[in-house]
């Protein structure tokens, strides 16, 4: 049977997808872009995604998903039993909900607008600026996430794609050294995700 295919670059997002299509247990087609302006495979990418960006997941009915969370719904909808999402009636549905949406709508723009900030302030003092301040807010984001953490897993006692996403990202900036010291909690939800037998090859794959 045809599987999805994937796009995705190394140690990017679609890290989190691969983790949740490998917890749920659900074969996976992969094919390596890049994303940047200059990149002979962009064409490639803005064939299925007007966006550029990562994660791209081409379904074999020729449907094309982007955005983390949307795939990880399509997911869960195939996969219940892997536990990505809470299930209707579950208290913490509600709590996921905040968070995730919290990651990609608040944490995530912030590479969005920071990764290449000449892209949206073309001189150097408001490129830098923009950085700098992107950066900063980060951290701030950070901050109220590790307040949110109960740990052993961000949920509590239940895993979720939460803990997906705060394994792949926390090895974004600030870096391992700011999170180590600023994030105690999240590194050690990170470290027991990554830790999972299906996730682990994939984190390997993506940050080794
Ligand atoms: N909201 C999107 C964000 C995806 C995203 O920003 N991906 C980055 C790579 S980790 C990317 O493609 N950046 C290139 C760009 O934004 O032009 C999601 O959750 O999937």
């Amino acid at each position: 049977m045809k599987k999805p295919l994937l796009l995705g670059c190394k140690g990017c997002g679609n890290a989190i997808v691969e983790a949740a299509f490998a917890v749920a247990g659900l074969p996976l087609d992969y094919e390596e872009v890049d994303y940047a302006d200059d990149s002979p495979t962009r064409p490639r990418l803005l064939q299925f995604n007007p966006l550029g960006q990562v994660p791209t997941l081409v379904l074999p009915s020729g449907e094309v998903m982007t955005e983390s969370l949307a795939i990880l719904h399509y997911l869960d909808d195939q996969a219940p039993k892997a536990g990505l999402i809470p299930p209707k009636g579950d208290a913490l549905r509600p709590v996921f909900y905040r968070w995730a949406v919290f990651l990609i709508a608040a944490v995530y723009p912030t590479y969005t607008y920071g990764d290449d900030p000449k892209k949206w302030v073309p001189d150097d003092v408001g490129s830098k600026c923009l950085r700098d301040s992107t950066d900063n807010h980060r951290k701030a984001l950070w901050g109220q996430l590790e307040a949110e953490a109960k740990g052993p897993w961000f949920l509590g006692e239940r895993f979720s794609a939460l803990d997906l996403y705060i394994a792949v990202m926390t090895r974004w900036r600030p870096g391992v050294l700011w999170f180590a010291k600023n994030t105690p909690k999240s590194v050690e939800i990170a470290k027991r995700a990554t830790a999972l037998p299906a996730v682990a090859p994939v984190m390997k794959k993506n940050f080794d």
